[in-house]
């Protein structure tokens, strides 16, 4: 299997997939999207992504796929490497509520502290501070929950890494990296799990750009 990736090198989604794609040892091809002009508002880019976001994919045989998850997902079932999704019934369980975590408790809170601390100032627009103050209390709240999982298991499935830790990555950096967020030396677990998952050549491959 090989693809093409459609997407921005900046982009967190983008940058998801081609980590699960290194992950997997699946060849791809970036095709650039330029969004500093709004190719991604622009009809021939609307015919495979309807929502005008990217990334998405185009297979050698013409399948196409959007939503960065589902395309991690889908590049499971190809290439070689770790299983990502467990396949018996109380391990897969375990792993969607894992996944659950990701994409409910904590993606939309690491995306609006980033929006506000970093992309608001880069495009020269006010960061509202009232709102990221409760973003921030919100991300401390959750982290607790994080601490106390990690605690009792070595990934946030159980002992073995999956895609939903591994989806923590692009927005991870983000806050815990570049912000400095998250307090990890006082959650050792939370720690010991982002030094495990960030230090995987996968990501070590993709995290500066695809
Ligand atoms: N749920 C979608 C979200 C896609 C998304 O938000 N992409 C961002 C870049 S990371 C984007 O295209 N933003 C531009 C916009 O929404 O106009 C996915 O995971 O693929």
């Amino acid at each position: 299997m090989a693809f093409k990736l459609h997407g921005s090198t900046g982009s967190t989604c983008t940058r998801r997939v081609a980590l699960i794609a290194k992950e997997r040892n699946i060849p791809y091809e970036f095709i650039p999207v330029n969004m500093s002009v709004a190719e991604h508002k622009q009809p021939p880019h609307l015919q495979h992504q309807p929502f005008g976001q990217v990334p998405f994919i185009v297979q050698e045989d013409g399948f196409e796929l959007f939503e960065s998850r589902a395309i991690g997902r889908y590049l499971t079932t190809f290439g070689s490497g770790p299983q990502l999704i467990p396949t018996e019934p109380k391990a897969y369980a375990k792993f969607e509520q894992a996944a659950g975590i990701e994409y409910a408790q904590f993606d939309p809170i690491a995306a609006g502290i980033t929006v506000e601390k970093i992309f608001k100032p880069r495009y020269g627009q006010a960061t509202n501070e009232k709102h990221l103050e409760g973003l921030i209390a919100q991300f401390e709240s959750k982290l607790n929950g994080y601490e106390a999982i990690l605690g009792k298991q070595k990934y946030l499935a159980g002992d073995e890494v999956t895609l939903a830790d591994l989806y923590h990555l692009p927005y991870g950096k983000w806050v815990f990296v570049d912000l400095g967020l998250g307090d990890l030396d006082k959650r050792p677990n939370l720690k010991r799990w982002w030094n495990d998952i960030s230090s995987r050549p996968s990501w070590q491959a993709v995290k500066d750009g695809v």
